[in-house]
């Protein structure tokens, strides 16, 4: 069956990325994903304008037998110089997505005039939900920065880019977040960053499981695909149809791609269940969601993208 997707001018021949942050801090990491057959495209771990350490360690710890995850990396990662070198020193058969979240206003705009000022042709997306940077809140959960930070980017900004949200969990917020996105050209909304502030604890030590931030991190995997699915649901209804949608959160199978398809996602991304099974879990997924297809009798994903049914 045909499993493709489009957003704007790019073409996707598969359906499956690396949700940033995952198989992509290095350019070892990148080339592994694009060996992979089913891999439709990459996004790279979001660049701050210098490289990072990140959080000390421990830092990332996984929750009943890989259920879910609790990472609070804190932005570990090369500086935009060394992703945008990687995407610039060689053709892509596959498309690109270079992610950036700046820690304050001022590198936001200063990454993406880079970007901009640069020769790379590919996506660009800005994460406007880190949960980990020790002080800083996650951006996306306030309105008005969201809305004057995506008004002076667009003064300037002329390449494809999308955004990365955080969870919602108010039908209010998904009213208020698309009102704001609906006034700007993005191409694509990726929801969900992991859902932020969760706490593991370790009952034998007594202890929490991550040093940052006194144990607390971002939730993934599993546990959290009602939350992925629901947010692409909601926002799928709210959003302009030029807008296209990224799912991600708590993929492990071909029905968890069905379901975020039925949901109105043009395209998927693995994060957690990637990091348990290599690139190769998109092959897997590829020939799960083909062998649903097949059964239900579809031919294409187009016949039932976005068609989720409601009760009556
Ligand atoms: O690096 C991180 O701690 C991190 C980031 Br930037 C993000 O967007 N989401 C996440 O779960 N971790």
């Amino acid at each position: 069956p045909q499993m493709t997707a489009q957003i704007g001018n790019f073409t996707f021949k598969h359906l499956f990325l690396n949700a940033s942050g995952v198989y992509c801090r290095t350019k070892q990491n990148l080339d592994d994903l694009l060996d992979n057959q089913a891999t439709g495209g990459i996004v790279t771990k979001s660049a701050t304008l210098r490289s990072r350490k990140g959080n000390p360690n421990p830092r990332y710890h996984s929750i009943l037998n890989g259920a879910g995850s609790i990472n609070s990396m804190g932005l570990p990662n090369y500086g935009l110089q060394y992703y945008l070198d990687y995407l610039l020193s060689k053709s892509f058969d596959k498309p690109t997505i270079l992610s950036v979240a700046g820690t304050s206003f001022d590198e936001n705009i200063e990454l993406l005039k880079q970007i901009q000022d640069s020769d790379y042709q590919g996506m660009t997306e800005l994460n406007l939900s880190c949960p980990n940077v020790v002080g800083k809140p996650q951006i996306a959960y306030d309105f008005e920065t969201t809305n004057k930070i995506l008004t002076e980017v667009f003064k300037f900004f002329k390449k494809p880019i999308g955004v990365k949200l955080p969870p919602y969990f108010d039908l209010n917020h998904f009213d208020q977040i698309a009102k704001i996105l609906n006034q700007f050209p993005l191409d694509h909304v990726n929801s969900i960053n992991s859902v932020g502030n969760g706490l593991w604890i370790d009952i034998e030590t007594e202890s929490v499981v991550i040093k940052p931030k006194k144990g607390f991190g971002g939730i993934g995997g599993k546990m959290v695909l009602p939350t992925g699915l629901a947010n692409v649901r909601a926002l799928r209804e709210r959003l302009k149809p030029s807008i296209k949608m990224i799912g991600t959160g708590g993929i492990t199978s071909g029905k968890d791609v069905f379901a975020y398809l039925l949901c109105g996602a043009d395209l998927v991304s693995v994060g957690t269940q990637l990091g348990i099974e290599s690139p190769k879990i998109f092959n897997r997924l590829e020939s799960e969601l083909a062998a649903i297809m097949v059964e239900k009798g579809y031919t294409s994903v187009n016949e039932f993208r976005g068609k989720l049914k409601s009760l009556e």
